[in-house]
């Protein structure tokens, strides 16, 4: 890495959900890596005001984020995330001359988000590699590559949702039900977004994915066939024990092997209030002791009477160190949405799951958490009831099946853990990742 020095890779993030965090995540994981690198950060100023401590190779630069002055949001995130996709590309491009200026450094790698599949022109017209990175998982990302493939062959009538996707290299366990609404119904700009970026991915130099070689073999051959270079680059290093400020893990501390169950729906969605209360019901039945992470809102004002009722068993806070949490020996099972960092971060921590997905890829997920891994259920009916949750515990907790998620989960946890010692899959493909950002060939 001789020409390192000179080497500068402006970040794409996309600024809703937990995307802008993962992107910075990785980018301060390569700054650490590369000191004589510089990283420019590309977000808007809302989530860029979050962000601190930064290390002296990384800097932060807002975009317009497309909503006019004086417009109030109705609170629908595809309202905004609309308005952004309209000042697309503009916004980014016009920060590029200050980022260069600031560096002193021409741009040698456009790092961005996949969704930001226009990157693919950008980087073309500076001469230089465009990497993208993808958040969740390799049978999303190649679903969203298949896309026009599905419409071809599922056309536009009858589609059974308990229709598998065998057509596909590894989906047999794939439903046209577990598909996201955006691949199925291309009319919205968000579904439009993930069309096109499908179709451009074959042109990134690299396609980073937060994925561990192993647990997914088939969509990972295939995604490799397809891309010129797909690189599985998680999980990320151990976490630090030191951010336990809401007492999680000391709580935890207090209990018995696998004794607890963990409960998180992420910091996007809330389910709704019949669905929480159906599964506070069901562990106050149960008396097993929990740890529940919800934020403020509405449906938390709701099942105060029940946290109330059950302090002595329970614990509930507005947010939870979740790697730490489910890496914790006390964590016997976690009820979860099926984000894809909610389940590897699960598989990490060797904790089977209960799962109810909601939108996006969590169906898929789901899927393959309850079908191809076997590593936990599915609540019947799709829905949280209270009998529904009650015998999800019982299977998890106290049947033969649930050993047998055990067994089956820690085969993965393995692929995980040997993909980070130092001939691991995701230290070389990290190396990878590296080089190609900073290579003097740019
Ligand atoms: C990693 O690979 C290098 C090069 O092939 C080799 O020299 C080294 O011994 C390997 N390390 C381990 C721990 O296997
Ligand atoms: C998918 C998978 O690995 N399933 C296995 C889970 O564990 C049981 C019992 O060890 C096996 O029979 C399954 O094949």
């Amino acid at each position: 890495m001789s020409a390192a020095g000179n080497a500068h890779v402006v970040v794409f993030a996309f600024p809703f959900g937990s995307h802008a965090a993962a992107l910075l995540d990785l980018a301060r994981r390569m700054a650490a890596a590369a000191p004589g690198v510089r990283f420019s950060f590309f977000s808007t100023a809302a989530t860029n005001r979050k962000v601190a401590d930064l290390p002296s190779n990384l800097k932060v630069y807002d975009v317009d984020d497309g909503v006019p002055d004086g417009h109030v949001l109705t609170g629908n995130p595809l309202e905004a995330i609309g308005m952004f996709i309209d000042a697309t590309p503009e916004n980014f491009r016009r920060q590029l001359g200050e980022a260069v200026e600031d560096a002193g450094a021409r741009i040698t790698c456009l790092l961005t988000d996949a969704f930001l599949w226009f990157a693919a022109d950008v980087a073309e017209e500076l001469v230089v590699p465009w990497v993208a990175v993808w958040t969740a998982g390799p049978t999303a990302a190649a679903l969203h590559m298949y896309t026009d493939e599905i419409h071809r062959r599922l056309g536009d009538g009858d589609r059974h949702p308990a229709g598998t996707l065998d057509f596909l290299p590894g989906m047999s366990a794939i439903r046209v039900g577990d598909l996201p609404m955006e691949i199925l119904n291309l009319d919205t700009p968000f579904a439009r977004l993930l069309h096109s970026m499908g179709r451009v991915l074959p042109r990134a130099a690299a396609v980073a994915v937060n994925s561990f070689d192993g647990i997914e073999p088939a969509v990972e051959d295939d995604l490799k066939s397809k891309l010129q270079k797909l690189l599985t680059v998680g999980p990320p290093p151990a976490p630090r024990r030191s951010e336990d400020q809401s007492g999680c893990l000391a709580w935890l501390d207090r209990h018995s092997a696998a004794a607890v169950v963990y409960i998180s729906f992420g910091s996007m969605l809330t389910p709704p209030p019949e669905e929480l209360a159906a599964v506070a019901d069901a562990i106050e039945e149960e008396g097993i002791p929990y740890l529940w992470s919800i934020r403020e809102s509405p449906q938390r004002q709701l099942l105060q009477e029940f946290f109330d009722r059950t302090e002595s068993i329970g614990k509930v806070v507005g947010w939870a160190p979740q790697p730490e949490v489910l890496a914790h020996p006390s964590v016997g099972v976690f009820v979860t949405h099926c984000g894809w960092n909610s389940v590897t971060e699960s598989i990490i921590g060797g904790v089977p799951m209960i799962c109810r997905p909601f939108f996006g890829d969590q169906m898929i997920n789901r899927r393959r958490v309850e079908e191809t891994w076997q590593i936990g259920v599915g609540v019947g009916g799709g829905a949280f009831s209270r009998d529904a949750v009650v015998r999800a515990l019982a299977i998890v907790m106290r049947s033969d099946e649930g050993t047998k998620f055990r067994e089956n989960i820690s085969r993965l946890q393995k692929c995980a853990f040997s993909a980070i010692e130092e001939n691991g899959s995701t230290t070389l493909n990290f190396e990878s990742l590296i080089r190609i950002a900073t290579s003097p060939q740019n």
